[in-house]
């Protein structure tokens, strides 16, 4: 502790500290304009001035540490007068408007406090305003030049858009380009605006509705990284969001889904009555009539083919309490265990993979061992667009010297800012990873201190992979053989080193075997158990990893434990017997229904008929179906083509609960607005449609927090979270009691354990999707920054106008060969389907592979994606199909 005088009172401080933060932890309050807690201190305003015994002239307390003594007064009538000239010289041409209409801005509120509010003259002027991106208001007459917009890009976005230019009073803020927002490298995550103390920058949306007049701390319903947001409400709608300046994951920063995408709850296409179909058109019908109508037909279908004729898909979009119920119901009231959900063509290899070699089916360390990594291997995952604040928080890694090495068919934005980037031919994961594995034991880059001793099967590995040199696979992958040696070293070198993978592994024949390549890699170098390294998939929506959790899959119950070993236990908390019949998961019960022996799906907020693959025959599936019941906000695909009845939902904004991250923390949803009309949360409706068929006991809950208590009560490993623990922040499971404070790292003493963990010799076979002459092309599948999934959330919100198509990158010579233009529409085809697509000549390509994105039903891109699937756990293989490609 060190002891200092402030304004005449003796107070303790931790050494380090500046002088501004001594003085807010005394809540001394001292007036800032360029100080952000997220942003290296500048000490470019000066109004944070305060007197120091001893110096001669006043100093900024943002940049001056506490010294040990310091007498500090930092309210004379010298000081005010200083602040007071500084803020008159700053609002020489300020806008006098702005004030008035926006009095509760830092700055604004300032100009207040010292009176010269009366002094403003200054007229927002015409050429300093930029009006061109569809969120955010550029008026520059507003600038002070704190350069926070600046400073944030760099500093925490990591993409340097907004420059200053010029000096001194010349100075200009603008972004890169110096023409506008909207054509610049802008990714629209808003944390400009967020630090903004004037308002130049501004949200569209505020400035169009009005100020917030409520606020309310949640949870992100898009990615799985779980960003924490304060959504601010103004007569009962959603106009804005800020991130939370100390959540766990995001740190203060939002990605532009989270921030701008949010509108799709008061889209006027939201369904807000219960439907059913009647001769091809939908009726609208009352709540007692829905749910008496599916109670029915299920009963129905279920006394003529069978509980095992019904299967149900949990939504990984809702929450946990929510997918629990899904399971339970599936598994109680209908007798079946055909229950899934999105998981299985998402990360259902990853969670099989690393179950089967370290015990556990998640993420071994959290996000916050980025910062703690040495070197960091991305496989098959572009964070920069999918799980942005994740890759925000890499690319600060990088920028500060942690090394990097992607691996991926494109030259993703990571790439740029890699040591390494190997561009393989999609599709070869596990010949390369095999490679990087040879290098490592070739060269003798292992962990001495794990290696032999503390692996199982390492001599039998060492032979086994010693077939796959780099040079053997070299030409096969399309990577150099230096390369991957390179990889190799810089990746068993660099020590805690952490491996980050998403679909470009897992969507593959080899998926689950693409994962365990991974924990090979983990293995050999002792990088499991440790901060800093580990196996961390990037998980796709917001709760996916919790709905497959809770049991939403037809081999597991609540807790990932397997059916056959928990039975009893679930059957007395339950009251219930449990059917103990494999279940079918949701690939198997497509092709179940095509043997005749399927006939009712409840699919709750997943739009399969777009996402899955060979959707023209899924559909076809689907349509076959004797019910088909659709839960969800908006008419989906699944609805439109194949739907019987639809139940409307509440969004995740309209209920409460909690989603479980990538890195397996449990965080509060709550509730911001209620419902529209008749909309029902996911949960109410379960407990609705059981009541219903005489099974109501297992299914009266009054909220959501009941269901919860009782999820902790078959779930060991989460009996420790509560929800009044949850809100002080969210937990990492396990967390086993209620004094537990959650687990960060898995596996810490895995190499000690009496059974070692063991390495697994992979094969490689590779897929047998070629490419030939019909079909020359390989095109591989996946995301874009400005849309989500099957789309209806993002292409209802601001997100829409920033990137309203589907794209197919094409690399310039392909283009030119094919003769192919700039955003001419093509059409793909392959054995599977044909679809038309805008092409984007794009030098992220090489000559002869394709990338395209699958998001709005406009293209209906799933039409020419292949059949195959991964071989234990039969997750599609989207990243790999052969197409042709023609202009139309
Ligand atoms: N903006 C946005 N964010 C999202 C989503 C969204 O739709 N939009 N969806 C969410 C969901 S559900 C998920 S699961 C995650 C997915 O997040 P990611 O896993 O990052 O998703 P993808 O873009 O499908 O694929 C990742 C990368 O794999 C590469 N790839 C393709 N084939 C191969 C291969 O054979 N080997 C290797 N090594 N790489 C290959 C692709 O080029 C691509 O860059 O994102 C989530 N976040
Ligand atoms: N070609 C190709 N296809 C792919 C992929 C690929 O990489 N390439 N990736 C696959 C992957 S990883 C995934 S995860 C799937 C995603 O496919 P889907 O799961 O079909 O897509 P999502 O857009 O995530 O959302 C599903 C639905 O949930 C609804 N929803 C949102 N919140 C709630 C809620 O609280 N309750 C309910 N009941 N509904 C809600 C939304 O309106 C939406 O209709 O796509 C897969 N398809
Ligand atoms: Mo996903």
């Amino acid at each position: 502790m060190l002891q200092v005088t402030i304004n005449g009172q003796p107070v303790q401080c931790q050494p380090g500290q500046t002088i501004l933060s001594g003085l807010r932890t005394v809540r001394v309050d001292v007036p800032t304009l360029c100080d952000d807690p997220r942003l290296a201190p500048v000490g470019a305003c000066r109004l944070c001035v305060v007197e120091v015994d001893g110096q001669s002239r006043p100093v900024a307390a943002c940049t001056t540490p506490l010294e040990p003594g310091m007498v500090i007064r930092t309210h004379t009538p010298e000081l005010e007068e200083c602040r007071r000239t500084l803020l008159r010289l700053l609002s020489q041409n300020y806008p006098v408007q702005a004030v008035e209409r926006d009095p509760l801005s830092p700055f604004h509120r300032l100009v207040r406090t010292y009176g010269l509010e009366h002094e403003l003259h200054g007229k927002s002027q015409a050429a300093l305003v930029d009006d061109s991106h569809a969120c955010i208001h550029v008026d520059m007459s507003q600038c002070i030049s704190c350069f926070r917009c600046v400073r944030i890009c760099h500093e925490v976005a990591g993409q340097d858009v907004w420059r200053a230019w010029n000096r001194g009073d010349r100075t200009e803020i603008l972004p890169a380009n110096q023409t506008n927002l909207r054509d610049s490298t802008c990714v629209s995550c808003g944390a400009c605006v967020d630090t903004c103390p004037t308002g130049a920058l501004a949200d569209k949306s505020v400035l169009a509705l009005g100020p917030v007049e409520h606020e309310i701390r949640t949870v992100c319903p898009y990615c799985g990284t779980g960003c924490e947001m304060h959504v601010g409400t103004r007569a009962g709608r959603l106009i804005s969001s800020r991130p939370v300046m100390d959540a766990a994951v995001n740190k203060g920063h939002l990605c532009v889904k989270g921030r701008y995408g949010l509108e799709f709850v008061h889209a006027p296409d939201r369904i807000t009555t219960p439907m059913i179909r009647q001769d091809g058109e939908w009726r609208s019908v009352s709540w007692g009539e829905a749910i008496s109508f599916v109670a029915e037909r299920l009963g129905q279908i279920v006394a003529e083919h069978g509980p095992d004729s019904v299967g149900i898909l949990g939504s990984a979009r809702a929450t946990n309490e929510e997918n629990y119920l899904a399971q339970k119901f599936a598994r109680i009231v209908i007798g079946t265990n055909n229950v899934d959900c999105c998981a299985r063509v998402c990360h259902a290899p990853t969670a099989a993979g690393m179950k089967m070699m370290l015990g556990t089916g998640a993420a071994t360390n959290s996000f916050d061992d980025i910062e703690l990594a040495k070197a960091i291997l991305i496989c098959g995952a572009n964070p920069t667009e999918n799980h942005p604040i994740v890759g925000a928080r890499i690319k600060q890694a990088a920028l500060r010297g942690t090394k990097l090495i992607v691996i991926d068919p494109r030259r993703i934005e990571l790439a740029e800012c890699a040591q390494i980037h190997l561009q393989l031919r999609p599709g070869t994961n596990i010949a390369l990873l095999n490679a990087v594995a040879c290098t490592i034991v070739e060269e003798r880059l292992f962990d001495p201190a794990v290696v032999p001793e503390h692996i199982g099967d390492w001599a039998h590995f060492q032979t086994f992979v010693a077939d796959f040199t780099p040079e053997r696979v070299a030409e096969q992958c399309g990577v150099k053989a230096e390369l991957i040696r390179a990889a190799a070293r810089v990746y068993a070198e660099n020590n805690p080193a952490m491996s980050i993978h998403g679909l470009g592994v897992t969507e593959h024949v080899q998926g689950t075997e693409g994962v365990m390549c991974l924990v090979n890699l983990a293995l050999l170098t002792g990088n499991v158990g440790i901060p800093g390294a580990g196996v961390n998939p990037l998980r796709g929506q917001n709760n996916v990893q919790g709905s497959a959790h809770m049991g939403c899959d037809p081999g597991i119950l609540t807790g990932s434990v397997p059916i056959a070993e928990r039975a009893a236990r679930f059957e007395s908390a339950w009251g219930a017997s449990l059917p103990m019949r494999p279940g079918l998961n949701l690939l198997k019960m497509i092709d179940a229904a095509n043997k005749g022996e399927f006939k009712a799906l409840w699919a709750m907020g997943y739009d399969l008929a777009l996402t899955n693959p060979v959707a023209g025959a899924t559909i076809r599936t689907l349509q076959g179906l004797e019910l088909v019941i659709v839960q969800d906000m908006f008419l989906t695909e699944t609805a439109r083509l194949a739907g019987t009845v639809f139940l409307p939902v509440a969004s995740s904004f309209e209920k409460d609960g909690t989603f479980m991250n990538s890195e397996r923390r449990i965080q509060r949803v709550r509730k911001v607005i209620e419902p529209p009309r008749e909309c029902r949360t996911d949960w109410r409706i379960i407990c609705d449609v059981a009541e219903e068929v005489g099974r109501g006991t297992g299914f009266s809950f009054a909220s959501a927090e009941e269901i919860w208590e009782e999820i902790r009560t078959v779930w060991p490993a989460g009996a420790g979270i509560t929800y009044r623990r949850l809100e002080a922040a969210g937990i990492q499971w396990p967390c086993p009691t209620e004094d537990h404070p959650g687990t960060g790292i898995l596996h810490k003493d895995i190499y000690a354990a009496d059974e070692p963990p063991s390495l697994r010799r992979i094969r490689y076979s590779p897929t047998s999707e070629t490419t030939g002459a019909d079909y020359p092309f390989l095109l591989t599948t996946g995301r874009a920054l400005y849309q989500f999934n099957a789309g209806t959330m993002t292409s209802r919100s601001q997100t829409q106008q920033l990137r309203p198509v589907d794209l197919l990158l094409i690399c310039p010579a392909d283009a030119q060969t094919l003769g192919i233009a700039e955003h001419q529409l093509v059409r793909i085809s392959s054995h599977y389907g044909e679809a038309t697509i805008r092409a984007s000549i794009s030098t992220q390509m090489r000559p002869g592979e394709l990338f395209a994105t699958f998001h709005s039903p406009d293209t209906f891109l799933n039409r020419v994606i292949s059949s195959h699937r991964d071989r234990f756990v039969q997750t599609p293989e989207y990243k790999v199909t052969a197409v042709r490609v023609e202009p139309t």
